[in-house]
């Protein structure tokens, strides 16, 4: 269960974003604004207590504030963008992080993670070797785990972002999967809820205290998941996937 959330409101900069979308426009500020605070209050309705950080406008992806760190029940560990003009991103939360947690660990050159690459199944976290993952910030990362009593696997991909645009753990062995990932053996073992490549957008959804929040917009998706005996919540997110980002991106849950 989770107690917790971290977002941070996006800056008006926001519209500077990076973008493999492009061909969905440029977000609205006003629009993502609004989108936000239902995002806010649906965590809020799953009992998470949110603590909203201030815009930071030099940084114009830093809604995405999953990226920055991993929060696991036993460390934090501050990671290292693969994204260049994101690296610097992470001075932003180590200061909130430290206020609350006491192991605080670090992901170094050459080392690069972003954590929308990782997945945790219990105590086991799944590391996307993506073009913001390398395999040495995998290592560091898969060392730092096995530290505090955890593992770390990697996995290869190379249509998606992230390893969490295509999947998301929604406990009891329920793996929502999409695209690449289907046929891979690494995730056999799970029950799966596959999602229609047209709706591969709501493959990344999150998990929070047997409610799971959905993109708005899904149908076949909000059917499976719902069939699978979740509550499901939709929220509007439709500003930020013109930047790539999902709901998994834009808070980190504890
Ligand atoms: C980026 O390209 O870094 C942002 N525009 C989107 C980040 C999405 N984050 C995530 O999937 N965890």
């Amino acid at each position: 269960m989770f107690s917790n959330a971290i977002v941070r409101v996006p800056g008006k900069s926001l519209i500077n974003g990076l973008s493999d979308s492009k061909d969905l426009g440029l977000p609205n500020y006003d629009n993502a604004i609004i989108q936000h605070k239902s995002y806010v209050e649906a965590l809020k309705s799953c009992g998470l207590k949110v603590n909203v950080l201030k815009p930071c406008e030099e940084y114009p992806d830093s809604t995405f504030i999953e990226d920055v760190a991993l929060v696991t029940p036993e460390c934090v560990i501050i990671t290292r963008p693969g994204a260049p003009t994101r690296r610097d991103e992470v001075s932003q939360i180590d200061s909130v992080l430290r206020k609350e947690f006491m192991n605080i660990e670090f992901i170094e050159a050459p080392g690069t993670i972003e954590a929308g690459d990782i997945m945790m199944v219990g105590s086991h976290y799944y590391i996307g070797l993506s073009a913001r993952t390398n395999i040495y910030g995998a290592e560091q990362i898969i060392k730092l785990l096995k530290k505090y009593g955890l593992t770390g696997s990697t996995v290869e991909l190379n249509d998606v972002l992230h390893l969490k645009t295509g999947l998301s753990y929604l406990e009891d062995n329920k793996l929502v999967i999409c695209g690449e990932f289907i046929n891979d053996p690494t995730f056999a073992q799970y029950d799966f809820i596959e999602i229609p490549v047209e709706e591969s957008y709501a493959a990344n959804c999150i998990w929070v205290n047997d409610t799971v929040i959905i993109p708005l917009g899904y149908p076949l998706t909000k059917a499976k998941i719902s069939n699978a005996g979740f509550r499901v919540l939709e929220v509007d997110v439709s500003e930020y996937k013109k930047l790539d980002g999902g709901l998994s991106c834009l808070s980190l849950r504890y």
